[in-house]
């Protein structure tokens, strides 16, 4: 995985030209927030087309029913409420699954933090009330996984990385949905999740792949959120980690209704610069997973200067809403500085919109957060979510919610 060709060497790194984020593709200088409105929406045409493929609109017969709820689960901490989202009128047809915690006492409607999750809803908490997912799930005997099926043994697998009570005795409701409901994370010629639903034509290179998939899955359980007088929509702050991270940033670009988008530990194809060829790079990603992205995307492997956008972009469109970046010291495949650099940049955007940006031009030391409208910290450590990347995040949602 870690070929020679990846560079860890600031030093290595070659001469690169960021696209203007304020001057469109034919040198006219942005002037004004509705020329800001054209400018985004062209990006955003250039990252469907050449990054992370075209996504269809909500299913005419999508439905939801509320499968289970406890108004006294986690010993009287919480309530916990299961959602069904079916996108076809067949009830065994494409289906996510909605797990959500809210806190007991705080006021209705209660802000939300919402993101995807690796191996199934039974993996945030040991609690034995959330119902064990049936989706084909990836993982090893050890992680309570038997023939790509979750056992009990799975349960708060992943609840290092959810710190559930403390959410909510923040203020927040929790939700989250298993990506591999929306789509598995295996290269199968898009033959199963919701790619099924509409059809396909892969002679385009724009056709949407799995990241697109797992964001079009957020934008669903918005459209959820709306209708449930428990949860304020207009108060979602979209987070997820690493390939999640990266589907959180595109459905937060994409999706203006997310009020508060946060990327952990995102590096390529998410918050950092792809012309730094720093960790990761674009040939890397697209041979390891070639279902994420679109096929377009491909043809910038070891072309990283072909490609009309850069990451600093995708940062771009989610001004002037809240952001959050996040990375780990250790996590040098994510390519940190890239994923700082790129808020950086993006701040010239929520500037121009007359909101504060990101207040340093410098990378700031080990867990020293900085919040402007955009945020970032550095923490010690590897590629994960830990304890101290939550509370940066509610930190940063108490001062913008
Ligand atoms: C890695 C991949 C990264 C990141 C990570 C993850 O193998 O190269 O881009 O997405 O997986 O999602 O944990």
């Amino acid at each position: 995985m870690h070929t020679k060709d990846i560079n860890y060497n600031e030093a290595q790194i070659q001469t690169y030209i960021l696209p203007d984020v304020l001057t469109f593709a034919d040198h006219i200088p942005v002037t004004d927030a509705t020329a800001w409105r054209h400018r985004r929406q062209e990006i955003l045409d250039l990252f469907v087309h050449h990054v992370y493929g075209r996504l269809p609109g909500r299913p005419a017969a999508m439905s939801s029913a509320v499968t289970s709820m406890d108004m006294a689960a986690l010993d009287g901490r919480a309530v916990r409420k299961e959602v069904t989202v079916r996108f076809t009128a067949d009830k065994d047809g494409p289906q996510m699954h909605i797990l959500m915690y809210l806190p007991p006492v705080a006021p209705r409607p209660v802000p939300v933090f919402m993101g995807l999750n690796f191996l199934g809803n039974h993996t945030l908490h040991s609690d034995p009330g959330i119902t064990l997912s049936k989706a084909w799930v990836w993982g090893t005997a050890e992680m309570g996984v038997e023939n790509n099926r979750a056992t009990e043994a799975a349960r708060g697998t992943a609840a290092s990385r959810w710190p559930v009570e403390r959410v909510l005795e923040r203020g927040y409701a929790l939700a989250s949905i298993y990506c591999g409901d929306l789509d598995p994370d295996f290269h199968d010629g898009f033959q199963n999740g919701v790619h099924t639903l509409f059809p396909r034509d892969d002679t385009v290179g724009d056709a949407w792949g799995t990241i697109g998939a797992w964001a079009w899955g957020l934008s669903r359980a918005m459209d959820y959120f709306e209708t449930d007088a428990d949860l304020d929509a207009k108060r979602v702050a979209v987070m997820g980690h690493s390939r999640l991270g990266k589907t959180a940033l595109w459905a937060g670009a994409m999706d203006e209704r997310f009020a508060l988008v946060i990327s952990n530990n995102s590096g390529c194809g998410g918050a950092a610069l792809s012309r730094r060829h720093f960790g990761e790079t674009v040939k890397a990603i697209n041979d390891r997973f070639p279902h994420w992205f679109c096929t377009n995307f491909k043809q910038y492997n070891d072309n990283e200067d072909a490609l009309p956008v850069d990451q600093h972009q995708l940062l771009a469109l989610i001004a002037p809403r809240p952001l959050y970046v996040a990375s780990a010291e250790e996590d040098l495949w994510s390519d940190p500085r890239g994923e700082f650099l790129s808020a950086h940049h993006a701040s010239a955007v929520y500037q121009f919109l007359g909101t504060e940006g990101l207040p340093a031009d410098e990378m700031p030391g080990l867990n020293q957060p900085v919040m402007g409208c955009i945020g970032y910290h550095i923490r010690p450590g590897k590629h994960d979510v830990l304890p101290y990347d939550w509370e940066r995040f509610m930190d940063f949602a108490d001062l913008h919610l």
